[in-house]
């Protein structure tokens, strides 16, 4: 069983390892590398500066930082010393940053040199922030990091703080609506280790990780952070938004063991030119996570690697992963099976549980999942029922596996007929044109709703959308092809690597 009373400071992990192995490396990468006992060291000078400007046990920091050394830094020397960091998407425009600054009532952001423009007079209007701190660098109106940590000292006494108090935050992408400050707890980290930690991703102290998907992600907080830091690893931070070829030649220098992304990620790299003379030895094993994976995606990845990317699916409500695959028990196309520690239920239009192969909407219960989004009664009451969270994603269960058909509130009507456009989605990535594509409903002049699938091809390829029809019609049902094809050099991705669907949706159709 889980203790949760033994977590009572989510910081732990990292100095219990220290403690075991100080001279061990924590961090490296483009930016240096620091060993356990030099992380420690740095994080007792963020907690000490923290406590010196002033704040107050469960006041909040906002956190808008890119993959360095010194994110690991604050954020662990920030909880150790009672506080809260908000993890911000570093893309975050500045209109949505006001209102997370505003909503989180952050006195002290934490912010790379160069992201310092990014808070201006407008941004920081109407909120408590008294102080910006930079890091890697300096710019004006702000306080570089090392100025600040000087003449802090190394040693750092842990707060009083209890498994059940509030340790972190991070923000829903709020893709429907304003987004959520999504409140985890203490206890909520080592819960993610006691579960897909130790029973399904089994890092080990020799592991070195490489997560591309951010730490301010809730799936990057976890390749980065928890599962590397419980287990004595390495992690390879890697700062901006690298291009494929540059994360092939990252593994390259850098050798990670494990790599973390997600499908965008794969199917990127697994058609990037470089991939054949790049040398990908080093890993043993790769994640993927979020969104479906193609399967020629994965026999590609295979081919190269020796192993395919396995899949699982997550949330940041549960702040990890709650059904994954296993490296060496893979279904291809399913989210994965039942991650031990977690309960999940599917749950049919009629209240009833889903029988195996019967559609439900999926709920899943275990201690890492958020108490409560922050001053929303109403979103919390809707998602976080008696301990359950409800997820939105329908999935059939067959054999103790998980097959995600779409979110629950994506059925359209198209000519008098329901169709889930995810399917459509799928059938078409089958295309051997298709690179990548998005299928998404939508309105007419006239008020009636259709499918419209953006696309971008492989090279070379044309834009035949009679065969892209064609080929719906012959293996779907002729109603499901798409009556709109948009194509484009790229699809746009979120900050965290998923196709950015609300941006489709704004791409105006030609
Ligand atoms: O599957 C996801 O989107 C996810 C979200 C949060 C944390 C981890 C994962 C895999």
């Amino acid at each position: 069983g889980f203790d949760k009373d033994a977590h009572r400071n989510c910081s732990d992990i990292l100095w219990q390892n220290g403690a075991r192995n100080p001279d061990k490396l924590a961090v490296i990468g483009p930016l240096g590398s620091l060993s356990y006992a030099q992380l420690i060291a740095e994080a007792a000078r963020w907690g000490n500066a923290f406590a010196a400007a002033g704040l107050q046990r469960g006041e909040r920091i906002a956190f808008f930082l890119d993959d360095t050394p010194s994110t690991p830094a604050a954020f662990f020397g920030a909880v150790r010393a009672g506080f809260v960091p908000v993890l911000l998407n570093i893309q975050t425009k500045p209109d949505v940053l006001n209102y997370f600054l505003k909503d989180s009532g952050a006195r002290v952001v934490v912010t790379e040199a160069e992201l310092a423009g990014t808070f201006d007079a407008d941004t920081l209007a109407g909120t408590l922030v008294q102080t910006i701190v930079t890091v890697n660098g300096a710019a004006a109106g702000c306080l570089a990091a090392e100025a600040l940590l000087a003449d802090q000292p190394s040693e750092l006494d842990c707060a009083d703080t209890g498994p059940d108090d509030m340790a972190f935050w991070m923000y829903s992408s709020g893709s429907t609506g304003r987004p959520k400050g999504i409140v985890h707890l203490h206890h909520d980290m080592a819960y993610t280790q006691a579960s897909f930690g130790d029973n399904v991703l089994k890092l080990r102290a020799d592991d070195i990780s490489f997560s591309v998907p951010k730490i301010y992600f809730a799936y990057g907080f976890g390749n980065s952070v928890t599962f590397p830091y419980s287990v004595g690893a390495t992690v390879l931070l890697m700062p901006g938004q690298p291009k494929p070829e540059a994360v092939l030649e990252a593994i390259e220098t850098y050798r990670p063991t494990v790599l973390f992304g997600l499908p965008t990620l794969y199917t990127a790299l697994a058609r990037a030119e470089a991939i054949a003379h790049r040398d990908l030895s080093s890993l043993r094993q790769s994640m993927s996570a979020a969104e479906i994976l193609s399967a020629d995606v994965y026999d590609a990845w295979k081919a190269q690697v020796g192993h395919g990317p396995t899949e699982g699916l997550g949330s940041t409500e549960l702040l990890h992963i709650y059904l994954s695959n296993r490296l060496d028990d893979h279904r291809l196309g399913a989210a994965g099976a039942r991650v031990p520690g977690y309960e999940v239920k599917l749950v049919t239009p009629e209240g009833q549980l889903a029988t195996p192969g019967e559609e439900g909407v999926m709920y899943v219960r275990g201690h890492s999942s958020a108490p409560c989004y922050w001053n929303r009664p109403d979103k919390t009451a809707d998602t976080m029922r008696d301990d359950w969270i409800y997820t939105g994603d329908r999935f059939v269960e067959r054999d103790g596996y998980y097959y995600f058909q779409g979110r629950a509130d994506e059925l359209i009507k198209v000519s008098g007929q329901w169709v889930w456009p995810l399917e459509v989605e799928r059938c078409l990535n089958e295309h051997p044109d298709i690179h990548e594509c998005a299928v998404m409903a939508v309105e007419l002049a006239d008020k009636r709703m259709a499918l419209r699938a953006v696309i971008s091809l492989k090279q070379g390829r044309g834009q035949d959308t009679d065969g892209l029809r064609d080929f719906v019609k012959a293996r779907l049902t002729p109603f499901k092809a798409p009556r709109i094809f948009d194509f484009v050099t790229e699809l746009p991705k979120t900050g965290t690597g998923k196709i950015d669907r609300q941006a489709l949706l704004a791409l105006q159709s030609r």
